[in-house]
């Protein structure tokens, strides 16, 4: 194999390339480690209409990180409405939710047609491409009209909806037609394999689309988790609960995360289960994401008034139930509140796998394991029977796994937790990697 090229609608800040974030980070950190490689996308920067917008480059640790600027209308066009006002909501089940305009949809393709062309001159014949997520679907078209003839892979982070959902983009046959330039189409679950494959069935077209699921680091994680146990942060958090139990939430302001069904579910707890008054501290951590899209906007405002009126309602002088924080937290302290607590409310509505899933087991203690809630609509759900699984449209079954979590013996919790570190640890970030590009080296080459 010659070089890796990873490209993304964003690529990590020079930070983030010396300590990994997410799980994506995670698992390319560890294929580009010793194979010469070079990450393409967008600075995260705005540059002014008139400039051209050259590539920057930066070798560090031996990755290359080539990336472009793109001009305020090309962010506001191909990232906030056409990436997350319209493919977003769409793929997570939402019709209901998205705005398409004609005009979104030409700085779609025409950022997605920069890329290419400054990519392009960029690549060797040798190279193995690899394009990630929902925001470049038509860049592997875009490379191959430009001559590309090399390996070229993609996989989609989010959930792919049936057909009868994704026909309702009125681009669709479009976009899907425009994937067959790929070598590899990946998605995180067999449930997305067979709906994409199903749109490919219900054009008349013959494509093999293969389920990668996606995993963390747990031993990196699990690590950091018991590195920052005595940190002070996490001391005062552990000492302001005073004994309570705390049930812990981490997920990026998103609709899809399904913060508004989890704040019922926990306040049909606090009044269909009244000894847990007083009794239970429900930390939220969820920082705002993409808040030029009114959607996020109009989610923020609902959010802060539902926890105000819950806390208002419950709360007594020297008790809250609800800690909701807005701002980030950083990794390290994540993994160890983690640890600290005894349950994990992960309810999206939809979602492509969920990460913080399995980070939350991979920072428990063996000796004294918390319980993992998780929505039957996560895509880590179908590898993760052990959670308490719930529905987070049912108010009540939420409350209820709250009460079965909360009063949970220690051997049923050990038994439970063990079967999913076994599973975390099974499917990492790194396998993940490994597994799509030995699939995408023995591919045949795109029809
Ligand atoms: P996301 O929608 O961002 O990712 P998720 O997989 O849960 O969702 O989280 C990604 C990472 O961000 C995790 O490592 C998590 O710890 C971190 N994170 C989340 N909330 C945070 C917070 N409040 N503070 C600090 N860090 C936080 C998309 C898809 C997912 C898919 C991933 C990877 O939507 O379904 O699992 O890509 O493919």
């Amino acid at each position: 194999m010659g070089r890796l090229i990873i490209v993304s609608n964003r690529v990590p800040s020079p930070h983030e390339r010396v300590q990994p974030a997410g799980g994506l980070t995670v698992g390319l950190a560890d294929v580009v480690r010793g194979v010469e490689s070079l990450w393409f996308g967008w600075s995260g920067q705005h540059t002014e209409e008139a400039v051209a917008q050259e590539v920057t480059c930066e070798t560090v640790a031996g990755v290359t990180y080539a990336t472009i600027d793109l001009t305020s209308a090309q962010h506001e066009r191909y990232y906030e409405h056409f990436s997350n006002d319209l493919i977003w909501p769409l793929f997570h089940y939402r019709p209901g939710i998205i705005t398409y305009h004609r005009q979104d949809l030409a700085a779609y393709y025409g950022v997605n047609d920069l890329f290419a062309d400054r990519l392009a001159p960029l690549l060797r014949r040798d190279d193995t491409i690899w394009v990630h997520d929902y925001h470049l679907i038509p860049l592997g078209q875009a490379l191959r009209a430009r001559g590309v003839a090399g390996k070229i892979g993609f996989f989609l982070h989010i959930p792919c909806p049936p057909w009868s959902v994704m026909r309702v983009l009125p681009c669709a046959e479009e976009l899907l037609r425009a994937m067959v330039a790929y070598d590899l189409i990946g998605v995180q679950t067999e449930e997305d394999a067979r709906n994409l494959g199903e749109c490919y069935e219900v054009m008349g077209m013959d494509r093999t689309v293969r389920a990668f699921p996606i995993g963390i680091d747990p031993r990196g994680f699990e690590q950091e988790a018991k590195d920052n146990f005595g940190d002070p942060e996490v001391r005062r958090l552990r000492e302001s609960l005073r004994g309570r139990k705390l049930i812990i939430g981490v997920d990026r302001l998103d609709y899809s995360k399904g913060l508004l069904e989890r704040l019922h579910g926990y306040e049909a707890l606090l009044k269909r289960f009244p000894e847990h008054l007083r009794g239970v501290v429900f930390v939220q951590i969820a920082p705002p994401s993409r808040e030029g899209v009114a959607n996020y906007q109009a989610l923020r405002r609902e959010l802060d008034e539902l926890v105000g009126f819950i806390n208002g309602k419950h709360a007594d002088f020297d008790w809250t139930p609800i800690r909701y924080l807005t701002q980030p937290v950083p990794r390290h302290l994540l993994a160890a509140f983690h640890r600290l607590a005894d349950v994990a409310l992960v309810t999206p509505l939809r979602d492509g796998m969920n990460l913080v899933a399995k980070e939350f087991v991979a920072a428990q203690d063996d000796a004294d394991p918390g319980v993992l809630i998780l929505s039957h609509f996560a895509g880590a759900a179908p590898d993760m029977p052990e959670a308490l699984l719930v529905n987070p449209y049912d108010t009540d079954e939420i409350a209820d796994a709250l009460h079965q979590a909360l009063t949970m013996s220690l051997v049923a919790r050990q038994n439970r937790w063990r079967a999913l570190r076994a599973e975390v640890g099974l499917n990492t970030a790194a396998e993940w990697a490994k597994r799509f590009l030995s699939t995408l080296e023995a591919s045949a080459p795109s029809s």
